[in-house]
């Protein structure tokens, strides 16, 4: 058995949760913050059998998108004013971030 931890966009979560549980897969969402934008995205907790993580990782791809996102970086307060850029950065985020772990025990009661 695998857990599957993903790290979508909150845009995404909802479209991806409905199929994840239309195909039968167990799932938990939690909601999150990225340490770097500092703001919200989504976790997914996603356990099953070897066989299946295949099939949950193409519906993860189907459903999340990555989407460009401006960034206004902080000014530095008494630090290195040389590097500091001045105008907003284009980053692109998501898709989605996705670890598989090896599962040792699952127990239900
Ligand atoms: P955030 O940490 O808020 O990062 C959002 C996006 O900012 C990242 O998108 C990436 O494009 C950019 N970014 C992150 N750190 C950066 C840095 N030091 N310099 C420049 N740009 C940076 P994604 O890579 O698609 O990540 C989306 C979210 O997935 C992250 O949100 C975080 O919540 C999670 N994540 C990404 N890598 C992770 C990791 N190694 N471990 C745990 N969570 C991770």
């Amino acid at each position: 058995m695998k857990m599957i931890i993903a790290v979508v966009q909150d845009k995404d979560s909802h479209r991806l949760l409905n199929e994840l549980v239309e195909n039968n897969f167990g799932t938990t969402k939690l909601a999150s913050t990225g340490g770097f934008l500092k703001s919200g995205n989504t976790t997914f907790m996603i356990g099953t059998e070897d066989e299946r993580v295949d099939q949950a990782i193409q519906i993860i791809k189907h459903n999340c998108q990555s989407r460009s996102q401006l960034v206004s970086p902080v000014s530095p307060m008494g630090g290195n004013a040389e590097s500091y850029v001045p105008y907003p950065v284009e980053i692109q985020v998501g898709g989605a971030t996705i670890f598989i772990l090896p599962v040792e025990n699952f127990l239900q009661f």
